[in-house]
């Protein structure tokens, strides 16, 4: 038996004495998807120009070594990431990652350019998301794409966003399992705005058109994902939370997604996932790590992703919220970031299954509040390091020494 195999079963009657089944946990844990995404390898830059600017109300910030520049680095870093990340993964890509030389328009990507990563995702055992990349782009340089009062801007988005739904369900179909394509624009205005309705309605009717065409949701799910405000959009943003919360109840074509990184600073996502499970709602989230302005600091175990990951399992939602992550700081190494985001998150997912919930409820229900908060807080100090230690041996990737192999 192994050290991390002796040490498990100590754990193990530990939880036990909590009512906790740490087998059942280890079984959901592997078994849950966790989306990781492809652009904290490279900044977002994509995969057709190494140094493109990145626009959109969106900023990687820093300047580490190791940024790669061409497509066989970025992969050999990729695939280096995946191999230290655990359990059930799947690969968000964004439009602007195409596997071809041929530089296809945006408007006219097509299911052949993305056949590679396809190939790659049944190598790698994992499944494969899509984003749309409305930034990035001349037709976004006016600060508007699907809200834009211009119609041929809107158009071009509008096929963009239709082209990247039908790769989205060539991924579902081909992987057997579904893809979430998720929509998010940077529209907006810096300042004080005369017409906030006008770009909502544009926005509105431009979401119809894109989903007018049914797909088999076996194969592709389309998330829409808003946000409070980005740079140069400080006052006033189409898609806000409520904009696309009333839009996922009127047309039931897609869901919700929500980025941990984009609301009132005291404001938690965690917060708000019951009110969408009441209504038996899917939803996709974005799991971040906002630091005062900023959205996309690199995932940490911390209070808020730990709440939103029990939150998930306390609704007993795990079928029905989507978990991705979305980060970028280019200023430390790029492929441990991914690692340590991607790690982090399914360690308070980890955390979240191994909390003594029926306990708690219980304690809850018989009106024991004292007992409840007990229970809450002596969970926290039984032994989770140990059951992740076993996890990582038994998922075959490395333990806590992968931290050894870090370079600058
Ligand atoms: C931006 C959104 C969006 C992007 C990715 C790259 O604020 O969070 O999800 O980060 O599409
Ligand atoms: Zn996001």
């Amino acid at each position: 038996m192994s050290t991390a195999e002796k040490n498990y079963q100590i754990a193990k009657e530990q939880y036990a004495e909590f009512g906790v089944d740490t087998d059942k946990a280890l079984e959901l844990l592997k078994k849950t998807p966790i989306s990781v995404h492809c652009w904290q390898i490279n900044d977002l830059s994509g995969l057709e120009d190494f140094d493109s600017e990145l626009t959109g109300g969106i900023q990687a910030i820093g300047d580490a070594p190791g940024k790669p520049h061409s497509r066989e680095e970025y992969m050999t870093n990729l695939v280096k990431a995946l191999d230290c990340i655990p359990g059930a993964t799947k690969l968000a890509l964004h439009a602007i990652y195409p596997w071809t030389d041929d530089k296809p328009e945006r408007n006219m990507l097509e299911p052949k350019h993305f056949a590679g990563w396809v190939d790659f995702a049944k190598e790698h055992n994992i499944g494969l998301d899509m984003n749309p990349t409305y930034f990035s782009h001349p037709m976004s340089d006016s600060g508007w794409t699907l809200a834009s009062p211009d119609k041929a801007v809107r158009d071009f988005w509008i096929e963009h966003g239709k082209c990247c739904r039908k790769i989205g369900e060539y991924f579902g179909r081909e992987l057997g399992q579904p893809c979430i394509t998720n929509h998010w624009i940077g529209d907006g205005m810096k300042d004080y705005t005369a017409d906030t309705l006008g770009p909502r309605l544009r926005l509105k009717d431009s979401l119809d058109q894109i989903f007018a065409e049914p797909i088999d949701r076996a194969y592709n799910i389309d998330s829409v994902e808003s946000k409070l405000f980005g740079l140069g959009s400080e006052y006033y943003v189409p898609g806000s939370h409520e904009f696309y919360t009333n839009y996922v109840m009127s047309n039931h074509n897609c869901i919700m997604c929500m980025d941990a990184g984009h609301f009132h600073p005291t404001e938690q996502v965690s917060m708000k996932i019951s009110s969408y499970i009441a209504f038996g709602e899917e939803m996709m989230l974005h799991v971040s790590r906002p630091v005062r302005w900023d959205s996309d600091h690199v995932v940490s175990v911390d209070d808020e992703t730990k709440q939103i990951m029990e939150e998930i399992v306390k609704c007993d939602a795990l079928d029905k919220v989507h978990i991705g992550l979305d980060f970028f700081d280019a200023s430390i190494e790029r492929i441990a970031a991914t690692v340590i985001g991607a790690r982090d998150a399914r360690k308070c997912l980890m955390l979240a299954l191994l909390n003594p919930v029926e306990e708690l409820k219980k304690a809850e229900a018989e009106g024991n509040y004292a007992k409840r908060l007990a229970l809450h807080e002596e969970a926290k100090t039984l032994p989770a390091g140990l059951v992740w230690d076993y996890f990582c041996e038994t998922e075959g990737v490395p333990g806590r020494e992968w931290v050894k192999g870090i370079v600058q």
